[in-house]
């Protein structure tokens, strides 16, 4: 397989340019679940097809990619899935049931359970994003970069042990202090998915990858650096050495690992390009930590977006200022809402790239 598939050039890098360190006339802009319910022709879509038909009919998923692209000059598309297919490729059965979000019927309860999941070709049960990758980025005619994801290792963990969301994650917390190794043996067969899922996306057209360590909050810093690093760090790591070994040019990649404040300059050594800060870090003392050699993402209050436009416009001249134009992809500290009204996304957005202006 080659990335020569002769897509069509690209017209706007900005978000590229931004996360490897190259200067930018303004910063970037794309949000977390940009693709989503609170688009009407989202929900629309979602009327007539359940939600993992949609992730596996590469036609279905293209599609919702480009709504918000359709609507709003956002600097990047990220494909339409979700870090539980990976689960699904290793044998678990999610569901995703109205109201109550995704389930898993069938979560792990015990080190036994390991023995029930597949690893093997794993990874070829996916081949469904990379065809939605594929097809995305041609119909994208060159607009804008298409993103590609995944769940981190201790993420995905968590769901398939507490079988949904959770407030505490007690119960696949309980694994790390009570089964330490058999955990250790589940994140590294997720890492050794995740390295190919990622490799995988980049072969069909993927141009920026972010990892999503959505439940770091969870984790103390001990457990952090024992579950959670070592494990993005090799993700990291694998996927550049591959790709190069391939002979694909690399491409940039993200970490977010939601609440793990203390983790900062460790991630900032990890090889990520770029690291995403959830709303609740400061992005001046964030840049302090880092150094200047990795990117941040982030972080305005998802919740901001319910502010009248003006208030809004307001945080965003503030948050633009606190970033500085340069190493900086706007972003919200976590996805957006689903009631947030679309007019007040396309007032986020504009206020980007008015007020990030590089002056
Ligand atoms: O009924 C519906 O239509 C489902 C709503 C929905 C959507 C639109 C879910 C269920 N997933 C998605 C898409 C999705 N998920 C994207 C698409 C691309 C985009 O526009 O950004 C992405 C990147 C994700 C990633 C994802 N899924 C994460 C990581 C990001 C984050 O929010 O922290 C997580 C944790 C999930 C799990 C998940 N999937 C869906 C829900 C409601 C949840 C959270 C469940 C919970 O923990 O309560």
């Amino acid at each position: 397989m080659s990335t020569e598939q002769n897509f069509p050039v690209l017209q706007n890098d900005l978000i590229l340019r931004a996360a490897r360190g190259q200067p930018t006339e303004r910063a970037p802009v794309w949000v977390m679940r940009q693709a989503g319910r609170y688009l009407p022709e989202f929900r629309k879509m979602r009327e007539k097809h359940g939600f993992f038909d949609i992730c596996q009919t590469p036609e279905l998923a293209c599609e919702i990619t480009l709504q918000p692209i359709r609507r709003f000059p956002l600097d990047a598309a990220i494909i339409f899935s979700d870090i539980l297919v990976v689960p699904q490729a290793l044998g678990m059965v999610v569901e995703m049931r109205p109201g109550e979000g995704p389930v898993f019927p069938e979560p792990l309860n015990m080190p036994d359970d390991l023995d029930k999941l597949c690893s093997k070709d794993s990874v070829e049960k996916l081949q469904y994003v990379f065809d939605a990758l594929t097809l995305t980025r041609h119909k994208l005619e060159g607009k804008v970069p298409l993103l590609g994801f995944t769940g981190a290792p201790w993420t995905l963990m968590s769901y398939m042990i507490e079988g949904k969301g959770s407030k505490t994650q007690a119960k696949a917390k309980k694994w790390l202090y009570q089964h330490p190794e058999a955990s250790q043996k589940l994140l590294q067969m997720i890492t050794n998915l995740n390295v190919d899922y990622l490799v995988g996306q980049v072969k069909a057209g993927a141009q920026m990858l972010q990892v999503f360590e959505s439940h770091g909050e969870f984790l103390t810093q001990e457990l952090f650096d024992k579950f959670s690093l070592p494990y993005l760090t090799a993700i990291v790591e694998q996927v550049k050495g591959k790709l190069k070994a391939d002979g694909i040019p690399e491409v940039p990649m993200t970490v977010f690992a939601k609440g793990a404040h203390f983790a900062l300059e460790q991630l900032a050594r990890t090889g990520y390009d770029v690291i995403g800060l959830d709303w609740t870090m400061n992005p001046e003392s964030s840049r302090a930590r880092v150094g200047n050699n990795v990117t941040l993402q982030g972080n305005l209050d998802p919740c901001a977006l319910y502010a009248p436009k003006e208030e809004l416009a307001e945080k965003v001249a503030k948050m633009a200022l606190a970033f500085g134009s340069h190493r900086w992809i706007a972003n919200l500290g976590h996805g957006i809402y689903p009631d947030v009204d679309p007019d007040h996304m396309e007032a986020f957005v504009e206020a980007v790239q008015k007020f990030s202006v590089k002056k």
